[in-house]
């Protein structure tokens, strides 16, 4: 399984409604940077990462994989996931720039493609390679009808649609008004929708700091919030840890975080409940596994985030013990050979072989960008 070629791509894939909002970041499309790695028995594989679609920035990474890291792989076993990541995410000129952001994102691309690769080689689904899935069910919880753009009536009917004709059982609404006191409100209507059964988890991207969250967790307390997601700063670990101490509402985050050794500040200092990782923003699946285990010896259960609205994290989830829960944004999913699906709030398990990141060849045609 030798690497032939390792060539980069850039997709901007439009959203299910014209734009979104979180309280930080607006967009009207998600990017898929990645690559294809042909290997000279004639097998494909596909990684990528997840942007906001910048292209400027998208243009940073696909250079890197194409530019800095292909050169590093050509002639090498794809197999060899771990010697190779070691290789390009501790090449001394390359993380003396690295370590983090442009060429990190280009490594995970590259990464899950690798083990794309080797679950295809195979002929099983990733979850099989990796030593087969629990039988028990994977929810999904719903983020889309959650966005901080929608008014009050969106939110309600999206809430009360996901709940009642699609068997939701877990929603996750956006909050970091300059007011918390609006959030509050929402919540309650929401709340008072969707009825005291439904799991409301709530993710502020980031946006207050430390006095507007702990007033926001007094205001809310009788709401039942599952999870408080990215309440602060995302690399604050000591705003973090105290909020973590100071609420009884669980902490979530990781979705910004880049390493192992950044998840293991927030575990060590015990600001997080639910461990978030992206297998599109850690170096891969390679280091993503490392991270779910460090959460499983702390106990914590696994919650990944999205970047690549999880076609990978859907194996992941089906076969690592930490996680029984998983984000469902149906965005990008028909750019897929095998989309990820979810019926009545529970995830399917894949079929086919490899990492589910097959991108059809008429979405490449219609959305592919120019490499620049
Ligand atoms: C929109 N999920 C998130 C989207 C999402 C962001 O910018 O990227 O809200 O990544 O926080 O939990
Ligand atoms: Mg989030």
């Amino acid at each position: 399984m030798k690497i032939a070629s390792v060539r980069p791509f850039i997709l901007h894939l439009p959203l299910t409604s014209d734009s979104i909002s979180d309280s930080t970041h607006s967009i009207t499309h998600w990017g898929v940077v990645g690559t294809k790695i042909v290997t000279t028995d004639g097998l494909e594989g596909y990684g990528f990462t997840g942007t906001h679609a910048h292209l400027a920035s998208d243009r940073l990474i696909a250079s890197c994989i194409g530019e800095c890291y292909a050169p590093l792989l050509l002639g090498e076993d794809a197999s060899d996931h771990q010697r190779l990541w070691t290789r390009l995410a501790r090449h001394p000129s390359l993380q003396w720039v690295g370590r983090a952001g442009i060429t990190h994102l280009a490594l995970a691309a590259i990464d899950i493609a690798l083990w794309d690769l080797k679950a295809k080689r195979a002929g099983l689904p990733l979850w099989s390679y990796l030593g087969g899935a629990r039988t028990d069910a994977l929810e999904a919880y719903n983020t889309d009808i959650g966005w901080i753009s929608f008014d009050l009536d969106t939110l309600l009917r999206g809430s009360a649609k996901a709940v009642e004709e699609d068997g939701f059982t877990r929603i996750k609404i956006k909050v970091g008004h300059d007011d918390p006191n609006v959030d509050v409100e929402r919540l309650a209507a929401v709340r008072k929708r969707v009825g005291s059964r439904i799991r409301i988890a709530i993710d502020g991207n980031g946006k207050w700091d430390l006095p507007t969250c702990q007033r926001f967790c007094a205001l809310a307390r009788d709401l039942d919030i599952y999870w408080f997601e990215e309440p602060l700063w995302y690399d604050d670990v000591a705003s973090h840890a105290t909020l973590a101490r100071n609420t009884s509402i669980p902490i979530a985050l990781g979705e910004q975080l880049y390493t192992i050794d950044a998840f293991r500040s927030f575990v060590d200092a015990g600001a997080v409940a639910y461990v978030q990782p992206d297998v599109t923003r850690l170096g891969g699946i390679t280091e993503y596994i490392q991270v779910a285990d460090l959460a499983l010896a702390h106990r914590l259960p696994v919650v990944p985030h999205a970047g690549e609205m999880s076609q990978v994290h859907v194996h992941l989830s089906y076969w690592h013990p930490t996680s029984t829960i998983l984000e469902y944004i149906p965005w990008i999913k028909d750019h897929f050979e095998e989309p990820i699906r979810v019926e009545g709030g529970i995830y399917k398990r894949p079929e086919r072989a490899g990492a589910s990141t097959t991108v059809l060849a008429e979405s490449f045609a219609r959305y592919g960008k120019s490499l620049g």
